[in-house]
């Protein structure tokens, strides 16, 4: 069962406050006109805190009056079990306010949530001393409430557990599930966006490798051509009478020299597109990884919503 911040809080103050432990109880069960079942405990021997134990360990929960419908079937309820009642704790509670007397919030101990809705005696909640925290059903006052001491020894209303407080636990459950699916999408996401970078990264190294082999293969290529044409030139200082017998080995070499620049910029550039399939290769695998790991996680809460909702 999830207990919220704000009644963890408000349930911690009560024990701080030395309230002691739960006596046994022979509550009744009653259902309501609107088909609420009820435990009432008649006998006045329960202090707040006490009466919210024993609810919890008969399987149901405080009663929250959180409407004008519930309250009044409730309040029929009460005259039709008619006697003589003691005054009964519901599961409404100030959340320990000390700093306001009127005009207070009150909340449920079941969901935390603010009660919008009051069936308040005349003068009340009047937080007397300021130490009025915990709500009865005044049996001597048509059933109104009155905010008071929490140690004091009343009866209590439990109610069985509504579909709608189900629900609200369901949604937290689901909520908290979502979240921690999301933390774990975020955080593969995040790797696989480091795995692409890597990739990047070693595909800029290795189109920066071969274009500074290509240019150190060009400049060798130059080099060697003109070392030949120098070495022509040695060979026949008389070039100007014979330039026709070189001409055509000078134009032969610069030729092959273009060729290889030419054959190496095209692996160049076949090298770097290479890695470009790759890297756009391995970037849509890690994508479809993605998107599956994504579809995983809609399964899992389409299977959460599905069992939550049997
Ligand atoms: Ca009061």
């Amino acid at each position: 069962m999830n207990i919220p911040l704000r009644n963890l809080c408000w349930i911690l103050a009560c024990l701080v406050a030395g309230i002691s432990l739960p006596v046994t109880a022979v509550p009744q069960v009653h259902i309501a006109s609107d088909g609420t079942k009820y435990l009432i405990e008649n006998e006045a021997k329960y202090n707040w805190l006490q009466a919210h134990t024993e609810c919890v360990s008969s399987d149901m929960q405080f009663a929250v009056l959180d409407s004008v419908e519930k309250n009044q079937a409730f309040v029929e309820l009460l005259r039709q079990i008619g006697g003589k009642l003691p005054n009964l704790w519901i599961g409404h509670h100030d959340n320990f306010n000390t700093a306001e007397q009127l005009n207070r919030r009150f909340f449920s101990i079941i969901n935390g949530y603010e009660i919008d809705f009051n069936n308040w005696d005349k003068g009340e909640p009047n937080n007397a001393l300021y130490s009025e925290h915990c709500v009865h059903i005044d049996s001597s006052s048509d059933f109104r409430w009155n905010d008071h001491h929490c140690e004091n020894k009343y009866g209590y209303v439990c109610e069985e557990p509504q579909k709608s407080t189900n629900v609200s636990c369901d949604m937290l459950d689901i909520s908290k599930t979502v979240y921690e699916l999301n933390q774990e999408l975020s955080e593969d996401h995040k790797n696989h966006q480091n795995e692409v970078q890597v990739i990047l990264n070693d595909n800029r190294l290795q189109t920066q490798n071969v274009l500074h082999e290509w240019q150190q293969s060009s400049m060798q290529t130059l080099d060697k051509s003109q070392k030949s044409i120098n070495e022509i030139f040695a060979r026949k200082p008389y070039l100007s009478a014979v330039i026709a017998d070189v001409g055509p080995s000078i134009k032969q070499i610069i030729r092959e020299a273009y060729n290889e620049i030419s054959q190496f910029s095209h692996e160049a550039q076949h090298a770097i597109d290479g890695n470009s399939v790759d890297t756009q290769t391995s970037i849509m695998n890690k994508s479809e990884q993605f998107h599956e790991k994504l579809d995983e996680n809609t399964n899992a809460v389409d299977g959460l919503l599905n069992q939550r909702g049997k």
